[in-house]
């Protein structure tokens, strides 16, 4: 568990943000359902989590009201009273035990919080949340929390600004300290362990979801979960960048690529391996494992303090390029008339990494000491059947970066 001082000081640089007579509410997760009246297990708004430590509680909103008068006000918890019902069939924690993990010593009930709200707000002129993540182009639906409390400060105090906290709380959460990065390593240990157990049982026969029992126990036995639903998928399979069906038998002459991470107190692994399922590559096989673990070498060197994200991805992509053209799958003439062609091979881009696989962060901005990023290049050849991915996390360091799962 981290400790609360953690979030103390999360709470207190965030307030060092805040322009003045403005107000932060930060709501946690709602609750939601699985079908009938079962609900998915519970996961915490990773910004709700990274200023209160309340991996438990739904429907909280943390409230940072620097400029309130009274000294009680100046940052409280708000939660929904928990209901006969709920403490029967749930349980839930009590306000001292969240006061303990959180350190937030005012905790006030969601049912009579308006009129306090209305005092705390009267000298307040913008009120900052975090907006919903853009996530139709996904086509999923947002957690609700966001969107409902921005539609409740709206009818409620109709009069204030709402502003986008997400900025914000992104320049924080993007440079990790000590204790961050000590979670991302221990994820990244246990996943390392978990691969071992795998690769043990890979042989012909076997079908992806008996690997992923294998990682899966070890991370439990861990003391910790899997930051999402792991990737392993065996010949053709590994063509689809996150496949989930994971019911394909593993045929000799296969690869097998893992795209697996443990989580430990909300801190994410994520880290991708591509292995033979009889032990040994044939000749196109290894060309394409070679060729991605080039580019990641030459990646990982071009990774220093200053350079942006974005011309950094440039960079690779140019060396991905000189790859495909290598591996005969594209021309220097299709690569000129259509400068995205490469695409097709080599779909996705390298992220930031934290209480979130894909963490928050400004992908704008120079690279700084204490950010973590993860380096994953891939090669994907559906008409041949061949997935390639080489993925690690780097720790940017003052002069240059540390592979944190080099060992892996
Ligand atoms: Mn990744």
């Amino acid at each position: 568990m981290l400790p609360s001082h953690f979030f103390i000081n999360n709470r207190k640089r965030l307030v060092e943000l805040l322009p003045a007579k403005s107000i932060a509410l930060i709501p946690a997760h709602r609750v939601l359902q699985r079908s009938a009246d079962v609900n998915y297990p519970f996961y915490q708004d990773s910004n709700f989590f990274y200023l209160s430590g309340l991996l438990k509680l739904a429907d909280g909103v943390i409230v940072l009201a620097p400029s309130a008068t009274s000294p009680d006000l100046k940052e409280f918890l708000i939660r929904p009273k928990p209901t006969e019902l709920k403490l029967l069939w749930e349980g839930t924690d009590s306000d001292e035990q969240l006061r303990k993990v959180s350190g937030i010593s005012t905790i006030i009930d969601r049912e009579t919080c308006l009129p306090i709200l209305r005092d705390v707000f009267k000298n307040a002129r913008v009120l900052l949340t975090p907006s919903p993540v853009e996530i139709r182009y996904f086509q999923m639906t947002a957690n609700p929390a966001r969107a409902q409390l921005k539609r409740w400060l709206k009818k409620h105090f109709p009069n204030s600004t709402q502003k986008d906290l997400r900025p914000d709380l992104a320049k924080l959460r993007m440079v990790k300290n000590k204790l961050e990065i000590e979670r991302i390593q221990a994820a990244i240990d246990i996943t390392g362990q978990g691969l071992k157990e795998a690769y043990k049982r890979l042989k012909p026969g076997v079908i992806e979801h008996e690997l992923e029992t294998e990682i899966l126990k070890v991370f439990r036995a861990s003391r910790a979960n899997a930051a999402w639903e792991p990737v392993i998928a065996a010949g053709k399979n590994a063509c689809t960048i996150h496949y989930d069906a994971k019911t394909a038998e593993c045929q000799s002459g296969d690869l097998v690529l893992f795209d697996v991470g443990a989580e430990v107190d909300h801190y994410a692994a994520d880290i991708s391996r591509t292995v033979s399922v009889s032990g040994q590559f044939s000749a196109r096989q290894k060309e394409v494992h070679e060729a991605v673990r080039d580019i990641q070498n030459k990646a990982i060197k071009l990774l220093k303090p200053g350079i942006t994200f974005m011309e950094w991805q440039k960079k690779v992509d140019q060396l991905t390029c000189d790859a495909l053209i290598n591996l005969n799958l594209i021309t220097a003439v299709q690569l000129k008339r259509n400068p995205k062609a490469f695409r097709k091979y080599y779909p996705h881009m390298s992220h930031f990494l934290g209480l979130d696989v894909h963490d928050a962060g400004d992908y704008q901005q120079p690279l700084r000491p204490n950010m973590v990023l993860t380096v994953e290049p891939g090669i994907y050849i559906e008409q041949e059947g061949i997935g390639v991915r080489i993925e690690d996390d780097i720790l940017i360091t003052n002069n240059g970066t540390i592979n944190l799962s080099q060992n892996v």
